[in-house]
């Protein structure tokens, strides 16, 4: 298999960490794809959104966005390696409605960041930004009051969340650890049991 991705994308890191909990990184070849045109034509004609991740399997079939993907991880690996999404119930909800919320945080964020990396400065809105800033700060605040928990591995709510937090780390100056010591201690637990957050780090 092929992931199309970047070293930055907080959407590709999920991935990679989904990977590397179900034990079967090795089987994935990681390849650096430009989203910006003109360079970002290949891309397209492997997601007609040019937007990345997309895990190319061996049999050509593309697959996209990033839920999609870490849903197909999911059912590869041993028979013993840990589930990231549960199969039934209530907490498969729990689950994906978490990671939902972590993944808003991070497209908020990135339109946040894309305003001032895309846009030219007579284009950009600062209305825009406050309104996306304010959700992002929203799903903050409501992750200090309830992180994700998890038993043995952090589940796909945990690897969005840790993403999502990254990414913010990353472009947003790490603002959001400011007054949310729950939330910094719970990346700091998952970065203890998942060391693949600290291989896959985006370079600074
Ligand atoms: N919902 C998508 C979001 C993917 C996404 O927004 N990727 C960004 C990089 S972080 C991208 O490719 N942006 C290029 C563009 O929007 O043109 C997912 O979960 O995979």
């Amino acid at each position: 298999m092929k992931l199309l991705t970047s070293p930055t994308t907080p959407f590709g890191r999920k991935v990679r960490l989904a990977a590397a909990i179900k034990g079967i990184e090795n089987q994935i070849a990681v390849e650096k794809a430009d989203t910006n045109p003109p360079g970002n034509a290949e891309l397209v004609t492997n997601n007609p959104l040019g937007k990345i991740p997309v895990l190319v399997l061996d049999d050509g079939t593309r697959l996209f966005d990033s839920r999609v993907i870490c849903e197909y991880i999911d059912t590869l690996g041993a028979a013993d390696a840990p589930r990231l999404i549960p199969q039934t119930g209530p907490a498969r909800w729990t689950t994906l409605t978490q990671a939902a919320l972590a993944d808003g945080i991070a497209e908020a964020g990135i339109l946040v960041f894309y305003e001032t990396l895309l846009r030219q400065p007579n284009e950009r809105s600062t209305t825009w930004v406050a309104r996306q800033q304010a959700k992002v700060d929203a799903g903050l605040d409501h992750f200090e009051m309830a992180p994700p928990n998890w038993d043995g591995a952090p589940d796909y709510a945990g690897i969005a969340l840790a993403c999502a937090l990254g990414h913010l780390d990353l472009r947003h100056e790490k603002r959001w650890r400011q007054g949310r010591p729950r939330l910094v201690n719970w990346l700091q637990q998952f970065e203890n049991a998942v060391p693949a957050y600290d291989t896959t780090r985006p370079p600074a």
